[in-house]
């Protein structure tokens, strides 16, 4: 099966790359992704032989209708992913996650070609930290940011593209991902990478929001069962029951990297802040037979300090211009 992979130089894409041709010899990939600051060809090192890769926009509709005829399944990654760069400047998050996915689905429907998308649960808003409930598939959108809410944006262009033109596509809406080569600028290896040199991790206002973590290769062996197995149209949403509060993850860290538990900073609250988000994945496990593989958040975290550790190589060429941008917004409060 030729697959395009968009944003395979990414975070989850790269991770999905490398747990495919582990695991899927009929699979062959080509990646497309334009290496912005958060795509690099050091995700791809080892299997660089082994697929092609392309530079390139997913807006871009000559170069994405000549790839697209080329293939047999699109799985779309490729997007601005975080929320404090959307805050700043919400215009690329426009540009790539609605222009970009439109690009892909007008040349998926010329071409007819079977598309999974890729989306986050933060198209549903957020919780209370008391609140019972957990988002399902029939939970309606209600994004706070401008990251989720262009995600959500391109979630129900998917949708329309199915239902007006028939398109052959699946979605699927994951939870929070940690694992091996997550840019530092996301929660756990920001403060991971500022453990190793010896700055203390930074905690946004509280600290008791809640994030519900999956491993990465768990969120990509889910994207497969669906591709497999899926029903065309449908959405799935992906989550691991792994919630936790951001001060325990911190003094998981710390913990973990034989540091105080208490050895954190308090900074500038996040505008806008999603207070809690929760995943009911019923409908995966039980339709599709999808379970997570990883044992245990805490054994998941352990192994991902372990990588961090070792790859330094990985991010030490992104870890200044980082923790730059963030001083010029964040300072510690009491
Ligand atoms: P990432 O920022 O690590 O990677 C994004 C990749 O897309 C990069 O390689 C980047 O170069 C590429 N890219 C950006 N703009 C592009 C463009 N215009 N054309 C081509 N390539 C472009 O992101 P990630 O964390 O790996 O997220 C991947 C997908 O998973 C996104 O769609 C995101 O919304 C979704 N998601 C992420 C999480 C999470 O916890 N990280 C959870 C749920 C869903
Ligand atoms: O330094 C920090 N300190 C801190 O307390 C950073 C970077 C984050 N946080 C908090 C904010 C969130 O409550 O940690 C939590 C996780 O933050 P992020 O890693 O920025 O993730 P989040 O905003 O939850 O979004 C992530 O999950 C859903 C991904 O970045 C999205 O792409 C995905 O859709």
């Amino acid at each position: 099966m030729r697959t395009l992979v968009t944003g395979g130089a990414g975070f989850i894409g790269s991770n999905f790359v490398h747990l495919t041709l582990d695991s899927r010899p009929d699979v062959e990939i080509t990646v497309l992704d334009a290496l912005t600051y958060a795509g690099s060809r050091a995700s791809l090192a080892g299997v660089e032989d082994r697929i092609e890769l392309v530079e390139g926009d997913i807006a871009d509709a000559e170069l994405v209708d000549r790839l697209v005829a080329d293939h047999d399944l699109v799985v779309h990654f490729a997007a601005e992913s975080h929320n404090d760069n959307s805050l700043d400047n919400p215009w690329p998050f426009v540009q790539t996650n609605v222009v970009g996915t439109f690009t892909l689905l007008e040349a998926v429907r010329r071409h007819g070609k079977r598309y999974h998308h890729i989306s986050t649960d933060e198209v549903y808003g957020d919780l209370e930290l008391d609140d019972p409930t957990r988002f399902t598939e029939a939970t309606p959108y209600n994004p706070s940011s401008p990251y989720s809410s262009t995600k959500g944006a391109s979630d129900l262009l998917v949708r329309a593209w199915v239902r007006s033109f028939g398109v052959q596509a699946t979605i699927s809406n994951c939870s929070n991902n940690y694992g091996p080569r997550q840019h530092v600028e996301k929660f756990i290896p920001r403060q991971i990478t500022n453990v190793i040199d010896g700055v203390r991790p930074k905690l946004y206002g509280d600290g008791l929001n809640v994030r519900d973590w999956i491993h990465v290769d768990d969120h990509n062996r889910a994207v497969w069962a669906i591709i497999d197995r899926g029903e065309i149209g449908e959405t799935y949403l992906i989550g691991a029951d792994g919630e936790v509060d951001n001060r325990t993850v911190v003094r998981d860290i710390l913990e973990l990297m034989d540091q105080g538990a208490d050895d954190y900073d308090h900074v500038t609250d996040r505008p806008g802040h999603d207070r809690r988000y929760a995943i009911d994945s019923t409908r995966l496990r039980t339709e599709l037979g999808w379970a997570p593989e990883y044992p245990s958040f805490r054994e998941g975290l352990a192994a991902t300090i372990e990588w961090y550790r070792t790859h330094e190589d990985w991010w030490r060429p992104m870890k200044d211009a980082t923790e730059r941008k963030y001083a010029a917004t964040q300072t510690v409060v009491e």
